[in-house]
Parts: structure tokens; sequence; C-alpha cells
């Protein structure tokens, strides 16, 4: 499960994608400074069961912070995309093939309109990022488009030939793409194209199901960036309200990367995601840093009530991605590993998992003797088909 940073360039993509993994990616104020994708690994943040159970948690997959558990993402931050991609602009193709395994997409937009279609800075409020919305959009839409067309001929011609179960086979011949077969089967469905007949559909026909099939499999939430400018609310409430069925979150990448930064270096007490942040030592604190802190104050914190950016993750993953997390341990009474480790693994794990799907996760031998699952929060024995809920602490039973 990777999580996609993308934008036009220049947004705050790789501001965004550092303040999130904390790594360096190159980031300057002119378009095109990414080239070449940077993978990092980003945090989930939850509350850590460790508090409400009294208890004190030895993490290993994930780390906790004052009953905070972060556990880890992959985040791909990708070079800034122009209109005409699809057709290898700018660094069009290269670009969207970085993306191919991303499932879900956090779209950044300057939300100052500052920035125009090219990433070159203009005055603030020049551009409407409802139009980078739109564009992106279809940039994306049209380069599956272009995918499919180019090889649908021979496989529809083939799946009608072999009487193959056509929505089975596209996922197969494109799980490059990193489509799931239940996403296909509901963009058939509500298309209204024949799978039985793919060789019939029309140009209109492929491209309506290929839209259907982004919006499912490659789901975007809009970070309305660069909140700290000040201007930004006329644009925000305009892309929620062109975008209505779209999480539209308030983002400032660089507050968010000054925070951590600066909670780094031991100045400030912050955890991301945090509605505030305290200093704790004046004197590693700069007048520029102090200045900054000015108006993260009014503008970031005073306005949105923080930066948006462990938000954004947040949504990605539970919202868009629908998952869960689930605390695997193997002494009930302790919550503990064989160890004695307290807490020590949070997987996040597809909405509608089992147990028997988690005894699987954890390793292929568990999943193949499992028997069944206790609830460590209940001590119950539960069905090995029953749906986890997230937060839930689990003992798998083997033979
Ligand atoms: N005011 C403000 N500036 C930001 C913010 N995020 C990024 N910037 C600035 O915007 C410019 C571009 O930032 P990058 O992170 O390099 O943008 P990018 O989208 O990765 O750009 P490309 O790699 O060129 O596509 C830099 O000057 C950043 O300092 C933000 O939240 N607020
Ligand atoms: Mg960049």
């Amino acid at each position: 499960m990777e999580i996609g940073v993308i934008g036009k360039p220049n947004v705050g993509k790789s501001t965004f994608f550092n303040a999130s993994t904390l790594s360096g990616a190159t980031v300057a104020g002119y378009p095109f400074t990414t080239v070449d994708a940077n993978k990092a690994i980003g945090f989930i943040r939850i509350p850590c069961p460790e508090q409400e159970l009294g208890t004190k948690c030895n993490p290993k997959n994930s780390k906790c912070i004052e009953g905070n558990r972060f556990v880890p993402v992959e985040m791909i931050d990708v070079a800034g995309l122009v209109p005409k991609a699809h057709e290898g602009r700018g660094l069009g193709n290269k670009f969207l093939d970085d993306l191919r395994q991303a499932s879900a997409l956090i779209h950044v937009v300057d939300a100052s309109g500052g920035t125009d279609f090219e990433g070159n800075p203009i005055p603030p409020s020049s551009h409407d990022p409802s139009e980078d919305v739109h564009f992106l959009e279809e940039e994306i839409e049209l380069w599956f488009f272009n995918i499919f067309k180019r090889n649908w001929d021979k496989i529809a011609r083939r799946a009608q030939i072999e009487g193959r179960d056509f929505m089975k086979y596209l996922g197969d011949v494109f799980a490059g793409l990193g489509f799931r077969e239940k996403d296909i089967v509901e963009a058939v469905r509500t298309a209204d194209v024949n799978p039985d007949k793919p060789a019939e559909w029309s140009d209109s026909d492929l491209f309506t199901f290929t839209r259907i099939l982004r919006k499912l499999s490659k789901p975007m939430i809009i970070a309305a960036n660069k909140t700290d400018i000040g201007i930004t609310e006329q644009n925000i409430a305009k892309l929620k309200n062109d975008f209505p069925h779209d999480i539209v979150v308030p983002t400032s990448s660089m507050a968010e990367n000054i925070l951590v930064s600066l909670a780094g270096s031991g100045a400030i007490r912050y955890l991301p995601g945090d509605s505030n942040y305290k200093i704790v030592d004046e004197t590693k604190i700069t007048d520029k840093h102090r200045k900054a802190l000015e108006i993260i104050d009014k503008n970031v914190f005073g306005r949105f009530g923080g930066t948006g950016v462990q938000e954004c993750i947040n949504k990605a993953v539970f919202d868009l991605l629908e998952r869960i997390v689930v605390f695997p341990v193997e002494d009930e009474n302790k919550f503990s590993d064989k160890e004695g480790n307290v807490l020590p693994d949070a997987y996040i794990m597809e909405k509608g998992s089992t147990p028997r799907d988690l005894a699987f996760k954890i390793h292929s031998e568990i999943g193949e003797g499992f028997i069944g699952a206790i609830d460590a929060r209940t001590k119950r024995k539960i069905a090995g088909d029953k749906e986890l809920k997230n937060g839930d602490i689990i003992k798998i039973l083997t033979r």
C-alpha cells in the first residue's frame, strides 16, 4: 500500500513529503525540482491502546510517542505534472509511471493561487486551484485510457475468443497498474458496459469506464496547501464547493516542516497532527524561527487548527482506502508477544478483514494452522470469519 503525493510543479509536494517522512527530498521555488520519484516511510497517527489498558507498550513495527501510535505507510513523491502530460509533456509519462502502484493519492494544490499551470510563481490569487484538480484528474484518466486503448482490441478479442472472465483478465493484464478486481467489476457495472463483449465498447464507453475505475482505484484527497500565506480561505471554500464528494484538507506543509524540525532539535514540543506546540528551549529559537512561528500561530493554527499534513495521511488510509489497524498479541492477558513486548505490532488491514486474514498476514504458517481467535479486551473467543474492528487486539489460536 503506497500513498502518492502528486500535483503540478512547485506546489509543495516535496515539502509535504519531507515533513511527513522526515526525509530530505530537494525543495526549491521553481518547477521540476523533483525528477526522480522519492520513496520514504510516513506514518498514520492513532491512539495507542496502552493508555486505555493502563500499561506501557514496547512497539516493534511502529513507534509510540506519549500514547500516540505512529504506524508506517510507504509514501512516494513524484515529479510535477503539467497539462498534456499524458502526451509526454513535461516529465509526463515518467511521472505517471511512478504512480502505478500507489493505492491512494494526495493531490497537493497551491491554495494561495500563486502558481500557474506550469508551476511558475505568479502573484497570489491569480490562479484558481480548482482548475488544477480538473486538469490533473483528466491527465491521469487520459493516461489510463491511452494504455487501455493501445491494447484493447487485442485483449478484448482474446478474452472473447478464449471465453475468459473479462473482468478478471483485465485485472491480470494490467496488474502493474494496481487495479483490484472488485474495482473493475464496480466500474463495469457503473459504466453500464457489457463485460462479455468488450470488443464492442465504443471509445466513449471505454473512457467512462476508465474514469470510474480511476476514481475507485486511485482515490484522491485534495491538500489545499500553503495556508500559511493567509489568503487561502476563499479558494479552499471554492474547492470544497466545486468538489463536494472529495475530501479537501487545508495544509501548510511548510509549517509542518518547520514544526517537526524544531521539535527534532528540542526547541519545541510538537507531534505531527497536534493542534498546538509548546516552546521548551528558548535558546534554540532564532529570530527567524520566531517570525515563522508567529505566522504559523496566526494563519495555520489560528485559522485551521493544524497543519493538516497528518490529517491527509490519516484520511488517505482510513477514509479513502478504508483500512483498520489491528494489534496482534500472543498473550491476551499481558497484551504481549512471547518475549513480553506489550502491543508490539500494529497492522494496517483492509476493512472487512477477519481474524483468519490477520493470521495469514502474520505468517502463512499461522494462517494455515488457524483454528480461532480471542479478543484480548474481552477475553472472549471470536469466530474466524467475524469482521475485525479498528483498534482490535487479537490473539490467534493455532493447531
Ligand atoms: N508558503 C508556503 N510555501 C510552501 C509550502 N510548501 C512548499 N512551499 C514552497 O513552494 C516551493 C516549492 O516547494 P516544493 O516542495 O519543492 O514543491 P514541489 O511540488 O515538490 O515542486 P516540483 O518538485 O518542482 O514539482 C518552495 O519554495 C517551497 O518552500 C507551504 O505550505 N507554504
Ligand atoms: Mg518536488
